[in-house]
């Protein structure tokens, strides 16, 4: 027999509106995980002094508490919840919460007086689902809040180990990179933090170099350490045998947090091209060690606010070993190092055919997702346009980022680009491929949750699977035509930018001087 119950909680005061936002987009495998554990018609009701009401009906409380409980989605979620919460003395919200005993329920004191409980008004009182947000509405607002970090690399000259080709008009300096770069955020509305790689980006005031960016409307994003262009790497960093040159770099590590505080970055993203060529060059062992030595001293330099990213790649520079050749060893180092230690995914540095959704999926779920590099692929480490070569991959790897709550502030997933325009004009490039991510998101967050999460239960594998590829096979471009309006913005980032002569400007203005590159 369904029972009501209302319980009480305290929101702070300063988290009102953060609170109600994410309840506007309660992760779905929360929302199918309530169901399941029969809390029906679960409502909470905010005031404006941070109390929160909260109603459920449900035909056991305990049994309904317990079963949520026991799902490993409520754990995540009430860990997310608890810091919203005043007086929780460390409970998680679901057992702070302070249960009101029912002193009137009108159907019951209507039987009690022997009444109808019939309602005779014209108009009857049902709820209307009008008033949830649709998938679409949903989607609306989790691409106006996307973020897209664009790589300062990419406006510079790139090429492979044939040929770097040059281009009029390329940036001669970081100024200029960021100048492009302000660029495509300035016609997409949404890649508003640039990446910077040093030394590609040094100069002599980084705090300068930060000014010169929010003059422009954007921000310097995550700090990428180099250590792989140096004489003195030939048998790698800080995995080399001899220890002066792993001190040689270790110093380069604890320069870039340096640079961190000056330009007010969250992340230090590490991509080491250390490895081995020939079976027994060195101690693959010993090498491990050398790295986490090494990683734990540029750990503890990190401010509170701050964060390691350690990205792995399975070959390329070095062909027989890699010491970070995937994610597993990414995972093991950084959970050895603390929580502010995550693993990027870069999409192209992956054996061919490797599910890479599956390993965004199951780092999302140890919380040990800190970001991507995006890029595609057709077989090695090409660094094309995201989503060029591979859309549909791309799709599937974003389904498992908003499943998994992936899009949400909270979670901190940097979703950054990492590529080279080879032979394509670089600043269009850019937009095209943040149009990509965009396209992405947009057909992972009209995946029907529900439609799906039903069919997965049910073993309908057909249908299951029919419900993803709806959505993939949904064109997107006129929603996020309506995104862009609403922000302001041209419908058309690509036409927007063609028609700005901002491409003949640069090839004008940026004459003499050396063009920007890898310096490779
Ligand atoms: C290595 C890599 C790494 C960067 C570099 C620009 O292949 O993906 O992220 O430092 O490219
Ligand atoms: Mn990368």
């Amino acid at each position: 027999m369904t029972t009501r119950h209302c319980f009480v909680l305290r929101v702070r005061p300063n988290r009102l509106a953060e609170y109600t936002e994410r309840h506007r987009a309660v992760w779905p495998e929360m929302l199918a995980a309530l169901r399941d554990a029969g809390w029906d018609s679960y409502s909470l009701f905010l005031g404006a002094d941070g109390l929160l009401v909260g109603h459920v009906e449900t035909d056991d409380l305990p049994v309904a508490q317990a079963a949520m409980e026991a799902t490993e989605v409520n754990a995540r979620w009430q860990a997310e919840m608890a810091p919203f919460f005043t007086d929780l003395d460390g409970r998680t919200p679901d057992a702070g919460l302070l249960l009101l005993p029912e002193v009137f329920h009108l159907p019951t004191a209507l039987a009690a007086a022997a009444l109808t409980t019939t309602t005779n008004r014209s108009n009857g009182d049902t709820v209307s689902t009008e008033i949830l947000p649709t998938r679409h509405e949903r989607a609306l607002g989790g691409l106006r809040a996307q973020r897209i970090e664009l790589p300062s690399w990419a406006f510079g000259n790139a090429g492979t180990r044939f040929k770097v080709f040059t281009s009029p008009g390329t940036p001669r300096d970081p100024w200029e990179k960021i100048a492009d770069a302000a660029t495509v955020h300035r016609f997409t509305g949404v890649a508003p933090t640039v990446s910077v790689h040093i030394p590609w980006d040094r100069v002599s005031d980084y705090a300068e170099l930060a000014r010169h960016a929010a003059d422009r409307g954007v921000q310097i994003g995550a700090v990428n350490a180099n250590v792989f262009q140096d004489d003195a790497y030939r048998l790698g960093s800080v995995c080399n045998p001899d220890p002066a040159v792993r001190a040689k770099a270790l110093a380069h590590l604890l320069d870039c947090v340096d640079v961190m505080d000056a330009t007010g970055s969250r992340d230090l993203k590490l991509w080491f091209a250390d490895g081995t060529n020939y079976p027994g060059q060195d101690n693959i062992r010993a090498r491990q060690d050398r790295l986490s030595e090494a990683l734990a001293a540029t750990y503890a330099r990190l401010g509170p606010d701050q964060r390691m990213l350690l990205e792995y790649k399975l070959f390329e520079p070095s062909f027989y070993t890699m010491d970070v050749p995937d994610w597993g060893t990414s995972f093991a180092h950084c959970l050895a190092l603390g929580e502010r230690a995550q693993v990027v995914v870069d999409t192209g540095h992956h054996a061919p055919g490797t599910n890479i959704e599956m390993i965004v999926a199951i780092l999302l779920r140890a919380g040990k997702l800190g970001g991507f590099d995006f890029n595609s692929r057709f077989y090695a480490d090409d660094d094309l346009m995201v989503g060029a070569a591979d859309p549909f991959q791309l799709f599937r790897i974003l389904h498992e980022v908003v499943a998994g709550g992936g899009l949400d502030d909270a979670t901190g997933v940097a979703f950054m680009l990492d590529q080279c325009h080879n032979i394509e004009e670089k600043i269009p490039a850019q937009i095209r491929s943040v149009m990509n991510v965009q396209e992405a998101t947009a057909k992972a967050l009209l995946v029907d949750a529900t439609a799906l999460a039903d069919a997965q239960r049910g073993g309908d594998v057909l249908a299951a699977n029919a419900v993803l590829m709806d959505a993939y096979n949904t064109d997107v471009r006129p929603m996020l035509a309506e995104v862009r309006e609403s922000q302001g913005l041209h419908p058309d980032p690509m036409a927007a930018y063609a028609a700005s002569g901002y491409s003949e400007q640069i090839v004008v203005n940026r004459v003499g001087g050396d063009q920007a590159g890898w310096g490779a």
